[in-house]
């Protein structure tokens, strides 16, 4: 062990460089900063179009990222969290609320640089089997057509697993998975898992995904949210873009929704 407050054991050169080598940092952690810039992205979200079709749908040249999966399973109440609005999209503990594909808009200063699908989720049971099959036949033709989708965010409660028509759903965007689209598995309602749950639903979903992304989220329990917002704008702008000057009031959460879960339809 080197005795420091011995005089003959102190380098004087030593001593200096330890002096010079501790700067003050006042700059931000980069971690911190891309997740406000990310979520005063994500605030700037508000309504473009609803559509009860397909072919209603506009045509649209801005990177568009899309919200999938079950019935319930909370991706209405997940882009209402990341956007920090509490009623951009209809979230409702009844499951089947969300009927249209509804877009919304990113973008500083009302320039739209991506936007965000809320789809209908699938496989509620109290839906009608014909209405079921044209659903499923809706987003099939959305997930292979739409030429601006770059991304999919797969809701999936981890209590119940990927189940049937999960996997179909992956089975049908593999293709473009493989030409480049962005795809991320998001287990969502957390707050109902404990750790060792958490843990086991993360590796198993993980192994379902074939390698593709896989995170926790909680709209309760703000979980994932940042990791989620980053993702997103990462997503949107692959070549680094034009940092949105994100302000912290904008980037501010508003007050936690009283979320609910529904009885749900399994
Ligand atoms: N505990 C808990 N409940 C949640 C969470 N996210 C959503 N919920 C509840 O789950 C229910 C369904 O949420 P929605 O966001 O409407 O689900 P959806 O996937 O959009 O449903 P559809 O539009 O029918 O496909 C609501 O009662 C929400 O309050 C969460 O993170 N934790
Ligand atoms: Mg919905």
């Amino acid at each position: 062990m080197t005795n420091t407050s011995h005089p003959r054991a102190r380098k004087p050169a030593a001593a200096a460089k330890a002096t010079i080598a501790r700067p003050a940092d006042t700059r931000p952690a980069p971690a911190k900063s891309a997740a406000v810039v990310a979520s005063g992205w994500m605030h700037t979200a508000r309504f473009l179009t609803t559509a009860p079709q397909l072919h209603h749908l506009p045509p649209l040249d801005v990177p568009e990222i899309a919200f999938v999966g079950r019935s319930n399973a909370g991706k209405s109440t997940c882009i209402n969290t990341l956007t920090q609005q509490k009623q951009l999209a209809y979230a409702s503990k009844k499951p089947g609320r969300t009927q249209n594909i509804n877009l919304f808009s990113l973008g500083k200063q009302g320039v739209t640089d991506a936007v965000l699908a809320d789809l209908p989720g699938y496989g509620y049971a109290a839906v009608p089997k014909a209405d079921k099959v044209r659903w499923q036949q809706v987003m099939a033709n959305y997930l292979v057509t739409r030429e601006n989708l770059i991304g999919i965010v797969m809701m999936c409660d981890p209590r119940h697993g990927l189940t049937e028509l999960d996997e179909i759903l992956l089975d049908i965007i593999r293709p473009r998975v493989v030409d480049g689209l962005k795809f991320l598995i998001l287990l969502t309602k957390a707050d109902k898992l404990n750790r060792e749950e958490s843990t086991k639903a993360l590796s198993i979903a993980r192994l379902q995904a074939g390698g593709g992304e896989v995170k926790l989220f909680s709209a309760l329990k703000k979980q994932g949210i940042d990791e989620a917002s980053m993702l997103l704008w990462q997503w949107a702008h692959p070549e680094g873009g034009a940092a949105p000057a994100a302000t912290t009031a904008e980037a501010e959460a508003e007050e936690p929704e009283n979320l609910d879960d529904a009885e749900e339809d399994r």
